[in-house]
């Protein structure tokens, strides 16, 4: 039986990093896969978490079952964080981490509407089409970026002319994967009006949230959204915003139409839970609700992500002055405009594997650049290898 199976096409992010931890070589520099570095290249553990952990180590009694959407707490906690208020329209379930909240809000519009076809911009995070199709559902594109590294938005709402009602419409709350091109709040103002006319259902991907332009400002698209469609998915993401990555938090969210259609989103959502995996994991769900609902921790962590923040807006302006000089050339004005962890060089995929195989330096093979894996010390390293092998 499983000797017919075929190999499964890897996703692009996950077998650069198993080709960097191949990598033999001294002074690799991995500017792939997205996870947030320190000057001194650590990820670190964030000092709130290390303090709520902690606590919960010091007053745990038990690790017993919680139910199948995870606990209330945390759900409460995560839809003040990313809606403002709490709202009886909203149904949410604890999953384990951003991809596994995919996961779930997907498998709930497979199981509503089979014939939902998911639009996608391109470019777009990789895993998005893999969910979308592993549940089969039909994927569609739609423009996305311009020339400049800004969002062709006119392009992109004519695409979407061409969705039907109930289709489900991908997007990045803030700190595009892997563009770094944002949608401004007019953008954000006109999606919700074509979503609104043709009866298309948002589903915003909130992987990044504090590392763009601020807490609330990375949310600002989002509550815009919900506060005018009566339908609007959510995935949100503990591993970015926190660091808690190895430690799976997510969560699941659908806002609805109503109360009683919240009540039965909400079984819904559990019910997929329990055929998924039946319990979300806890532990990292329980640091993030103790430190939200603490002021103390709340304020430390809200500072160490503005430091995050600030750190990567630093490593943007650094490098494209870098490129600047070892490339005598214009044309990075664009990455300092981005924002969050990453960028799209123009680099044809052999000038891509040659970084790699001369100056070990890793990047996606879509030239994807993760701008926090830079040091001060790695900048211009990084910049006048880009302009070797531009030469
Ligand atoms: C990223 O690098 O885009 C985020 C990290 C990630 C990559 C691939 C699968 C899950 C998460």
């Amino acid at each position: 039986m499983l000797g017919a199976l075929a190999a499964p096409a890897p996703d692009p992010i996950i077998a650069l990093m198993q080709r960097l931890a191949a990598d033999p070589r001294d002074g690799r520099i991995d500017l792939g896969v997205g996870v947030y570095r320190d000057a001194a290249g650590r990820t670190p553990v964030m000092g709130a978490v290390a303090a709520a952990e902690a606590r919960i180590l010091a007053a745990q009694q038990t690790k017993g079952y919680l139910g199948l959407a995870g606990d209330p707490g945390f759900l409460a906690a995560m839809v003040d964080l990313l809606l403002g208020a709490s709202s009886d329209r909203v149904a949410a379930v604890a999953t384990p981490g951003g991809s596994g909240a995919l996961r779930q809000v997907l498998a709930l519009v497979a199981q509503a509407n089979p014939d939902a076809q998911v639009w996608i911009g391109v470019p777009s995070w990789p895993n998005h089409a893999a969910i979308a199709e592993g549940l089969g559902l039909a994927v569609r594109p739609h423009a996305y970026l311009d020339a400049g590294g800004g969002v062709d938005t006119a392009a992109m709402l004519a695409d979407l002319e061409g969705a039907r009602a109930g289709d489900v419409v991908v997007l990045h709350a803030s700190c595009h994967n892997p563009s770094g091109a944002d949608l401004t709040g007019d953008d954000w103002a006109a999606v919700a009006d074509l979503c609104a006319r043709r009866g298309l259902v948002p589903l915003v991907d909130v992987a990044y949230q504090g590392f763009g332009a601020g807490l609330e400002e990375d949310v600002a698209g989002l509550r815009h959204l919900a506060g005018g469609l009566p339908e609007v998915l959510v995935a949100a993401s503990g591993s970015k915003s926190f660091g808690l990555y190895r430690e799976r938090v997510g969560l699941a969210l659908a806002l609805c139409a109503g109360p009683a259609e919240a009540g039965r989103v909400g079984a819904a959502l559990a019910a997929l839970n329990r055929r998924n995996f039946a319990f979300p994991p806890d532990h990292g769900a329980r640091v993030v609700t103790t430190i939200l609902r603490d002021p103390v921790l709340c304020a430390d962590w809200r500072a160490e992500l503005a430091g995050i923040r600030r750190r990567v807006q630093a490593n943007r302006s650094a490098l494209a002055q870098a490129l600047r000089v070892a490339t005598q050339g214009a044309g990075f004005d664009a990455l300092e405009r981005q924002r969050g962890m990453f960028s799209l060089l123009d680099l044809a995929p052999d000038r891509i594997e040659a970084l790699r195989e001369r100056h070990a330096i890793y990047l996606v093979p879509d030239g994807r650049i993760n701008i926090a894996g830079l040091t001060p010390a790695t900048i211009p390293t990084v910049a006048t290898a880009i302009a070797t092998v531009l030469r």
